[in-house]
């Protein structure tokens, strides 16, 4: 239902939107239901002629049983959607699978900054890519990301991989995503951080293997320094 509106771009996308369709239909079934029992009721028990208001205190067992019945199936629900909920969040956000390349991603007011790692695959040397608003990547490798902001709350979020956390000053925060297909999308500050918020946008590039492993010939220093001599 959802990815007919924003596509499905990482490996777990689709458990998320599975959870969110799941709480759709439970919340949008009892709605209707309610709405029904309570249109149907007010109906049934409009103004007549000659007969006489009651008043009914809903202590009777017969009484009782319309709020019993309803409220022990809601709760059968609610039981469904935390099994549901725990499961994606220990898949998405507790369990990293081994990553095959880390970047570091930087929060500030108002601008989104990356660090790549090049060629040696480690960051934190040399060779490492830097960009503004421009995270690239490769498709299917699970890369993990250490989350920092430079001054305020921001929040990390890319719609089409589902993936979205909170960068919090004096914090690294990890997460990871596994891309599943090559393409170019957006990634939004999700955390209202000041007056340029709105326009604290990026892109993420995935790549496939060839244009990844040009793209970071042509940008890493070292490499560009190595073929300059
Ligand atoms: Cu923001």
């Amino acid at each position: 239902m959802i990815e007919r509106y924003l596509e499905q771009v990482s490996t777990y996308a689709g458990d998320i939107d599975g959870l969110i369709n799941l709480i759709a239909w439970f919340v949008g079934v009892w709605f209707l239901v309610a709405e029904f029992v309570f249109f149907y009721l007010i109906f049934k028990f409009r103004h007549r002629e000659g007969h006489k208001g009651e008043y009914i205190t809903g202590e009777e067992k017969h009484q009782k049983r319309f709020i019993t019945i309803p409220h022990f199936l809601v709760l059968v629900c609610d039981i469904f959607i935390i099994i549901g909920a725990v499961r994606v969040w220990v898949d998405v956000k507790q369990t990293l699978p081994p990553a095959d390349a880390t970047v570091r991603i930087i929060g500030q007011q108002w601008a989104w900054s990356f660090v790549h790692p090049g060629p040696d695959g480690e960051l934190d040397t040399a060779d490492d890519i830097k960009t503004v608003e421009s995270l690239n990547t490769e498709v299917g490798k699970v890369y993990h990301f250490q989350l920092e902001s430079r001054d305020v709350l921001h929040d990390f979020s890319v719609p089409v991989f589902r993936l979205k956390q909170d960068a919090i000053p004096g914090r690294i925060i990890s997460g990871w995503w596994k891309a599943t297909k090559t393409g170019e999308w957006d990634i939004q500050c999700a955390e209202i951080c000041g007056i340029g918020h709105g326009v604290m946008r990026a892109r993420i590039k995935v790549q496939s293997a060839a244009e990844h492993a040009s793209w970071m010939h042509e940008n890493s220093p070292v490499a560009s320094i190595a073929s300059a001599n």
